[in-house]
C-alpha cells in the first residue's frame, strides 16, 4: 500500500506503463485561457456544435469552469498518446485526384476507445494504491473528448505541452500529432509545471490555412475550419467554403504538417494506429460510390464513422469538383441522380466546377 505523497509517481509509471508517452497533473482552476472560451461562443465560433455550449444549473457554459461544472474534482490527470505513423503529410503529397484523410482517422481503432481504454488502466492503479481498511474509493471520472472541460488548457497546465497558434497541443520533443486523455480526480495532487509556449514569431499554421480558419493566433472560427466542415457539419456545406477544402475528405492537418516542431515528429509502435488500408491518399471514386452497407464494414471502430455515410459521400463529391479531372464527370452525374438531396447537389456543383475549369482560357 503505497502513501498518499507517493501516488504522483504511481500514476505517472501506471500512465507509461499504459503505453502513454507523455502524462501530467494540472489543479482545476479558472485558467486565463479560459476567459476566452465564452466570447468563443458567443461570436459563433463553435458552429453548429451545440455540446459545445452546454450550462450547469446557474447557466454558465460549463467548459469554461470545471471549478463549478465538477466542484469535487481537484486535480487532473493528462495524460497524451503519439498517433503519428511513417507516411506522407498532406502537403508532400498533392495529387489532387486523391482524397485526404487526416492522420489521426487512419488507425485500426477509434481513438477514444483506444485512450479510453488505457485511461483505465491508469485510474485502476491509482485506485489500488489509495484505497486502504480505513479510506473510501476516491472520486474519479475519465474522458477522451466529452468532459465538460477544454482538454488543451488543462494539457498545458499539466506541462504536457504548450497550446501553439494553431490552438493544438506542441510537445517539444514530440509535436503535436497527440491524442489526449483526462482523469479528474477528488484527491490534490502535487501539479506539474506549465509548458512554456514555443511558438515565437512564427505564424506558418496561419498563413498555411486554406480557408482562413486560424482567424487570429490562438483562435479558430470552426465554421470556416475544414475538419468541422468535412466531420461535424450535417447538411450542405456553404458554397464559398468548397474550393478551399480541396481534395479533404475528412479532417484536416494542414496547420500541424507545415508546423516546424513537427518536422522530426517520431512515430508510435501502438498498433491500434497503423493505417488501415487504402485510407492513405484514398480513390475518390472508392469514397464516393460506397454503398451504406460497404461504409459500415470498412469504418467498423473508426473514428469516420462520425461524418456518416452521407456526409462522406458529399466531401467525396465536392473533393471531385476540386480535383480538374474530368474523369470524375460520369461518377458525379451520377450521384447528381441521389436519393440523398446533399450528395446530390454537392454533386452537381462539382460537376458544374469541372467543366467550368476545362474551358478554353480566354
Ligand atoms: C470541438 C473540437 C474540435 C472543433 C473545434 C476546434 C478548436 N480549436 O476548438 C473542430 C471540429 C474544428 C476540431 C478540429 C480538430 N481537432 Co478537435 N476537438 C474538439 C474538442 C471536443 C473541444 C475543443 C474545445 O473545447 N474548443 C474550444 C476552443 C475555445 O478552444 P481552442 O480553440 O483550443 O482555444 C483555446 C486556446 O487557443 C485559448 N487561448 C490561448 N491563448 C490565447 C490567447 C488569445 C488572445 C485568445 C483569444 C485565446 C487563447 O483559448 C481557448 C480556450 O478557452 C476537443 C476535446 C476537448 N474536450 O477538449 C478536441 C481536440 C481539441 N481535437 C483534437 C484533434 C486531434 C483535432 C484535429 C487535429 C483533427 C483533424 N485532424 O481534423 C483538428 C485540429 C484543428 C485545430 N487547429 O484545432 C485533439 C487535439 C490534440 C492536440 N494535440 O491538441 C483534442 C484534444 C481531442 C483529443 N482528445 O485528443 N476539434
Ligand atoms: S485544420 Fe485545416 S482548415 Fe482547420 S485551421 Fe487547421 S489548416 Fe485551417
Ligand atoms: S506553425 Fe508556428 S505558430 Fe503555428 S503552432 Fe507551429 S510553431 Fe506555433
Amino acid at each position: 500500500m503505497v502513501q498518499t505523497g507517493e501516488i504522483t509517481a504511481v500514476i505517472k509509471q501506471a500512465a507509461y506503463d499504459a503505453e502513454f508517452d507523455l502524462v501530467g497533473i494540472a489543479p482545476v482552476r479558472d485558467f486565463s485561457e479560459l476567459d476566452h472560451f465564452p466570447k468563443w461562443i458567443t461570436d459563433g465560433y463553435a458552429g453548429e456544435m451545440k455540446y459545445m455550449e452546454a450550462k450547469d444549473e446557474a447557466g454558465r457554459l460549463k467548459r469554461a469552469s470545471l471549478r463549478s461544472a465538477i466542484p469535487w474534482a481537484r486535480s487532473v490527470i493528462v495524460c497524451a498518446i503519439n498517433y503519428n505513423t511513417a507516411q506522407p503529410y498532406s502537403t508532400q503529397t498533392t495529387d489532387p485526384e486523391k482524397g485526404w484523410i487526416s492522420r489521426y482517422a487512419w488507425g485500426q481503432e477509434d481513438y477514444h476507445d483506444a485512450v479510453m481504454k488505457r485511461l483505465r488502466k491508469v485510474e485502476d492503479r491509482l485506485q489500488q494504491s489509495f484505497m486502504t481498511s480505513e479510506r473510501p474509493a476516491l472520486q474519479t471520472r475519465r474522458y477522451v473528448d466529452t468532459g465538460p472541460l477544454v482538454e488543451r488548457v488543462y494539457a498545458k497546465y499539466a506541462g504536457v505541452g504548450w497550446i501553439g497558434k494553431n490552438t493544438c497541443i506542441l510537445n517539444q520533443k514530440l509535436g503535436s500529432w497527440l491524442f489526449l486523455g483526462v482523469i479528474l480526480t477528488s484527491l490534490e495532487l502535487e501539479p506539474d509545471f506549465p509548458a512554456p509556449d514555443r511558438c515565437g514569431s512564427c505564424t506558418r499554421c496561419i498563413d498555411a490555412c486554406p480557408t482562413h480558419a486560424l482567424v487570429a493566433p490562438y483562435q479558430l472560427d470552426s465554421n470556416k475550419c475544414i475538419s468541422y466542415l468535412t466531420i461535424e457539419k450535417r447538411g450542405s456545406i456553404a458554397e464559398e467554403m468548397r474550393v478551399g477544402m480541396g481534395r479533404h475528405v475528412f479532417g484536416c492537418d494542414i496547420c500541424q504538417d507545415v508546423c516546424p516542431w513537427n518536422r522530426k515528429s517520431p512515430v508510435t509502435s501502438a498498433s491500434e494506429f497503423q493505417p488501415r488500408k487504402g485510407l492513405v491518399n484514398p480513390a475518390l471514386e472508392w469514397l464516393a460510390e460506397m454503398t451504406a452497407e460497404e461504409f459500415r464494414e470498412t469504418f467498423r471502430a473508426s473514428p469516420i464513422r462520425r461524418t456518416k455515410h452521407a456526409g462522406l459521400r458529399r466531401n467525396a463529391a465536392l473533393a471531385m469538383g476540386n480535383s480538374g479531372d474530368q474523369r470524375f464527370l460520369p461518377v458525379l452525374e451520377k450521384l447528381a441522380a441521389d436519393e440523398d438531396l446533399i450528395v446530390a447537389e454537392a454533386a452537381r456543383w462539382a460537376a458544374q466546377q469541372l467543366q467550368e475549369t476545362s474551358r478554353p482560357e480566354g
